[in-house]
């Protein structure tokens, strides 16, 4: 007989996997990403049970079994996935908690689906977790969870992870709902936060704006209306650096490595940028610095070649459309303007790509760029250094959570083109002595901070969380 209730429950927008076609028939396969090998393993030798949406709108299929995990699809309407997923979430949230970099949209029809959707997960949690469980939410998308959950059951441990930037007040006050966010989010008995100042951006948010007698704010921790604390803190996210170093040694991602090399007529410099094609993430700054040095020949396009991976996301979203319409006409002017026969400088590709073959693309690159105007963490410039480690180099955006950690990285501001144009020609001209320097110490640091050891902060701060009186 399946089993009812759980020990830890972890609540995310998505379910751990997708719905793929194999062989005529629909499977479920495991979706990419270090969120899902961590929570693997947390939930190994545990009662486990993840709830999430499954990706495809209307009816929730039943609870299965995969990976030692038990999965409980929640179901979205197609008008939920509009007014909840892309819309609330991703149109009024996501720019604002991304430092308004293009201007987010405010309804109050996506906020009550946002709301029901939320209510939803809650129950479902409420509804699966043993007594006394605990349950770690994720994300932008489920800020209300925390408090409908303690409502529902006060006797649960609640945690909540924000994958993502939290806003200083003076964008966060934009929001016609923050009041019922702040409070939704105070539900839960540890906040986890990248950085420290998302955590400091919270509880000077909850200080500022909820002014009401029964919430009191004392360093890091906040004082709900129903007299349990809720304490917010950083604790950054990572990846499975293990898995990702020993991929990059096999020789079959050696030797896929030097194949893209070759495909790419040997250049001397090979330079890479992956990302979700989001604009945030800085594409079109890095593709503007990068047209730039092949104009005016600090960069030769023979014998620097540049990939970029453009994952992608959000499709259905105008601001989404209009960033990728913006990188494909750079690509196809700066290819146009310096591609010799068969030989483009840019590659530029616009899909998903197997573990193995991102693995190969790190290997083969001798310098990354990861320049987002503003990123929660950024797995990619983690997964760069797990891949090297004394090799290779990395230019990395100051507004990202991961710049707190890879300091002996090449740091740049992207909106400052002229010294990011410094910047890479600093990184392509490195000594391999001064790159080898800088790699092992960042590698050092991916090899200590890995995934595993998040998870465990996180549900060790959610541990010491004193029981409600
Ligand atoms: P994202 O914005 O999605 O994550 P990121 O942290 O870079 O950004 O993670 C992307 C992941 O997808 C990486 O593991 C990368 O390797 C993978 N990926 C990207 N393009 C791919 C492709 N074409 N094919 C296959 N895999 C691809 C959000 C926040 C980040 C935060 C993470 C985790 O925006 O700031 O670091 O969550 O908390």
């Amino acid at each position: 007989m399946p089993q009812d209730t759980f020990d830890l429950v972890i609540a995310a927008n998505r379910l751990p996997v997708d719905r793929v076609r194999e062989g005529g028939r629909s499977v479920w396969r495991r979706s990419p990403g270090g969120l899902v090998t961590a929570m693997e393993s947390v939930m190994s030798g545990r009662d486990g049970a993840w709830i999430g949406w499954s990706g495809v709108p209307g009816k929730a299929p039943a609870a299965f079994e995969q990976g030692g995990m038990s999965l409980h699809p929640v179901a979205l309407s197609a008008e939920e996935v509009r007014d909840y997923y892309e819309g609330f979430s991703n149109a009024s949230l996501w720019p604002l908690y991304h430092d308004v970099i293009v201007p987010p949209t405010f309804r109050r029809r996506w906020q009550s689906a946002y709301d029901g959707v939320n209510r939803r997960f809650a129950e479902t949690a409420a509804g699966l977790a043993a007594k006394n469980a605990t349950v770690w939410v994720h994300d932008y998308q489920l800020q209300q969870v925390p408090q409908l959950l303690r409502e529902l059951r006060p006797d649960l441990r609640i945690g909540w992870f924000n994958h993502i930037p939290f806003p200083p007040v003076e964008l966060f006050m934009q929001l016609p709902a923050r009041d019922a966010m702040l409070r939704g989010l105070l539900g839960a008995d540890f906040l986890g936060f990248q950085r420290r100042t998302d955590a400091q951006n919270f509880l000077r948010a909850c200080r500022q704006l909820l002014v009401d007698d029964d919430i009191s704010v004392k360093a890091d921790v906040v004082h709900a209306p129903d007299g349990h604390e809720c304490r917010a803190a950083a604790v950054p996210i990572s990846i499975d650096t293990a898995g990702m170093a020993e991929l990059a040694e096999t020789s079959g991602v050696q030797e896929r490595a030097a194949e893209i090399r070759k495909q790419l007529g040997n250049p001397e410099h090979l330079l890479l940028g992956i990302d979700r094609l989001d604009y945030t993430k800085g594409i079109r700054h890095r593709l503007k610095a990068l047209e730039e040095m092949y104009r005016e020949g600090t960069l030769d396009p023979t014998e620097t070649k540049f990939i970029q991976v453009a994952t992608p996301s959000r499709e259905r979203l105008d601001a989404y459309q209009h960033i990728k319409s913006e990188v494909e006409q750079t690509v196809g002017r700066i290819n146009g303007e310096h591609a010799i026969f068969g030989a483009p400088p840019v590659t530029y590709l616009h899909r998903s790509f197997p573990r193995e073959e991102m693995a190969a693309m790190f290997v083969a690159a001798d310098v990354m760029l990861v320049t987002p105007l503003r990123d929660g963490m950024n797995l990619v410039a983690k997964e760069y250094v797990a891949a090297h480690d004394h090799s290779g180099a990395l230019v990395l955006s100051e507004f990202t959570g991961a710049a707190n950690e890879l300091k002996q990285s090449y740091l740049c501001n992207p909106h400052d083109i002229a010294r990011t144009k410094r910047t890479i020609t600093r990184a392509i001209e490195a000594s391999p002595e001064e790159r080898a320097r800088r790699m092992r110490a960042m590698h050092r640091q991916v090899q200590r901070h890995d995934v595993q050891h998040w998870a465990e902060r996180f549900l060790s701060n959610l541990a010491a969380a004193p029981r409600q009186p």
